[in-house]
């Protein structure tokens, strides 16, 4: 298949160009060095240094027989999307990642959440035009995110609702109740797609996704120069990377309020399966197909005391109730659907204490790297007046 990976520079993105430059898939990536810049504006760099997008794909290239191409650029641009990407390489599939993905940074001000709206948002109304008119058979994989759905008080299904109301049924897209900036940009993002799939036709699957954790992938372990990012900061960290690098550094873990935030969690390994899965089997012309993409679903206080427990053979760790710098429900209802990707063969790797102690034992031996300034949170959800 001829696959475009957009946002090939981050975290999920370069293990994915590889996963499936390594399936024997045709590649192009595209980045702009966005999320670099970003980390340079809160000064959240990753634990491990990260070589440049153009140094990993000659590494990988002068490694292995299927080529990785790349391109840089902002697809908020449409004439870069449709005059250098999209027109000579008439993509099969897109894995869409090209978006601003920290709900904190969307949070730090008007500005942040204006710039996170206009980039995620425009840069898929970008990928969907270009789409119609270059690649109107494609597939379009677009990673949305589990926090569309907030925490409803009923079970979370998979994208869609069957209603009935006043005595008639239909067919709903799933209300939506969005936690940050952020997680509001992929709510619009699933409602721009989900029209141009019923007017346009195009073909789309959302993969409403989970919390990511872990290090590395098949392929980043291959070679120190192909590693991925792993942030552990306030802003870009998520939450069990976050708590095995405060464990290392002897920082009480920063369990926000109290700790009963319940959130659907996975493997980054699982990240690039499911992608695959998707791939390997299309939605059809006009069809908006969601996915929930988790595989395990943990409160965070659970999590703490899951790290804690991994890492008490060699490190006394303490959790702390901070005060929680976000708005969120902190005890209630959660019970998400995720059975479309266990369908289609997802095998999931579950979040045991061995795979802890592995991240832990693997940070430990770095941990003069660790710089504790960027572990504890500044941006509030409450805007000061
Ligand atoms: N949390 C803590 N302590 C911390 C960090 C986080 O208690 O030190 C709590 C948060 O308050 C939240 C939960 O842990 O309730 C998850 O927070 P997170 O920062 O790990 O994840 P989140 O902000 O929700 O965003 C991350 C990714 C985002 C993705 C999302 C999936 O950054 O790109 O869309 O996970 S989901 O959460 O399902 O929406």
């Amino acid at each position: 298949m001829r696959v475009l990976i957009l946002g090939g520079d981050g975290y999920l993105g370069w293990p994915t160009a590889m996963h499936f430059a390594a399936h024997g898939n045709e590649v192009v990536v595209v980045d702009n060095g966005a999320k670099r810049q970003w980390e340079q504006e809160v000064g959240g760099t990753p634990l491990w240094d990260v070589p440049t997008l153009q140094r990993r794909v000659r590494t990988w290239n002068s490694m292995r027989q299927t080529q990785i191409k790349m391109r840089f650029g902002d697809i908020t641009n449409y004439h870069f999307l449709c005059d250098k990407v999209f027109g000579p390489f008439k993509p099969e599939v897109i894995v869409h990642y090209a978006e601003q993905p920290s709900a904190p940074y969307s949070m730090g001000g008007i500005r942040e959440a204006a710039y996170t709206q206009f980039n995620n948002v425009i840069g898929t109304l970008n990928v969907i035009g270009a789409m119609q008119k270059y690649a109107p058979d494609a597939h379009l994989i677009k990673l949305g995110t589990m926090g569309e759905y907030g925490t409803p008080n009923i079970d979370i299904e998979e994208g869609w609702l069957e209603l009935e109301h006043n005595g008639r049924r239909d067919r709903v897209l799933y209300p939506k109740r969005a936690g940050s900036w952020y997680h509001q940009s992929k709510v619009h993002d699933s409602h721009n797609i989900e029209f141009a799939c019923r007017v346009w036709g195009l073909r789309a699957t959302d993969l409403n996704q989970g919390v990511v954790y872990g290090i590395d992938t098949e392929e980043t372990a291959s070679h120190p120069e192909l590693r991925t990012s792993f942030h552990y900061d306030a802003v870009f960290g998520t939450v069990i990377n976050r708590f095995c690098v405060q464990a290392v550094a002897g920082v009480p873990l920063t369990v926000y309020g109290k700790g009963g935030q319940t959130r659907g969690y996975l493997n980054i390994k699982d990240t690039l399966r499911c992608v695959e899965l998707a791939a390997k089997n299309p939605a059809e012309p006009g069809e908006f197909r969601v996915f929930n993409q988790f595989t395990e679903q943990f409160s965070v206080l659970q999590l703490a005391e899951m790290v804690k427990a991994a890492a008490h053979l060699f490190i006394q760790v303490s959790i702390a109730h901070v005060e929680n710098p976000r708005v969120e429900a902190e005890d209630h209802y959660y019970n998400a659907k995720n059975t479309s990707l266990l369908s289609l063969g997802l095998k999931p790797h579950l979040l045991t204490k061995g795979v802890l102690a592995k991240m832990i034992e693997k940070i430990q031996r770095d941990k003069r790297l660790i710089d504790t300034e960027i572990i504890h949170p500044k941006v509030r959800w409450k805007m000061e007046k």
